[in-house]
């Protein structure tokens, strides 16, 4: 349950990363790839070498649904149905990838806000990114 206070700090460390949105979406994927390498079976179609236009242009995708669910963080079974039906039904993502995607874009967002990204605001985000992968696997049930 996101509190209050998280969901301010949610949406104050999202205004921080407005204009390097595409850069934030690219480098998590970038790092996800790397450092998880068993998520990159869900990509053969793309160009998957680091920064690529594929991973700028998937990034940016992924960075603005994350906003759309900043902007409805008391709705977001709502604002990401239809992703979640994409992804359970479409997609078939395992539900595990979700945490590990939650992780790396943790470590991008540490590395641009630096001392703004305060243990209180990691566990915001924390708990944000796990409600976004709860409603992105809902349907798998
Ligand atoms: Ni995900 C497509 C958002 C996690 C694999 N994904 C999308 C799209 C958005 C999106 C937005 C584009 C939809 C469209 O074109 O209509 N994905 C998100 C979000 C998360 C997430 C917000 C978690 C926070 N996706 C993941 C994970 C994987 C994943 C963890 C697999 C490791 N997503 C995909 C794949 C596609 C995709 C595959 C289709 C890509 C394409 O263009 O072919």
């Amino acid at each position: 349950m996101l509190t209050a206070e998280d969901k301010k700090l949610i949406s104050q460390v999202w205004d921080k990363v407005q204009g390097c949105q595409e850069d934030v979406g690219a480098e998590t994927l970038t790092r996800m790839f790397v450092t998880y390498p068993q998520t990159k079976t869900y990509f053969p179609h793309f160009d998957l070498s680091p920064g690529s236009d594929q991973i700028r242009g998937h990034g940016k995708k992924v960075v603005a649904a994350l906003g759309t669910a900043v902007k409805s963080l008391d709705n977001l079974s709502q604002a990401l149905s239809e992703l979640s039906n994409l992804h359970a039904y479409n997609l078939r993502v395992d539900p595990v990838n979700f945490k590990l995607l939650a992780q790396c874009l943790q470590v991008v967002l540490a590395t641009h806000l630096t001392k703004d990204y305060t243990p209180e605001v990691h566990a915001a985000f924390d708990k944000f990114l796990s409600a976004v992968a709860a409603v992105l696997a809902v349907k798998y049930r």
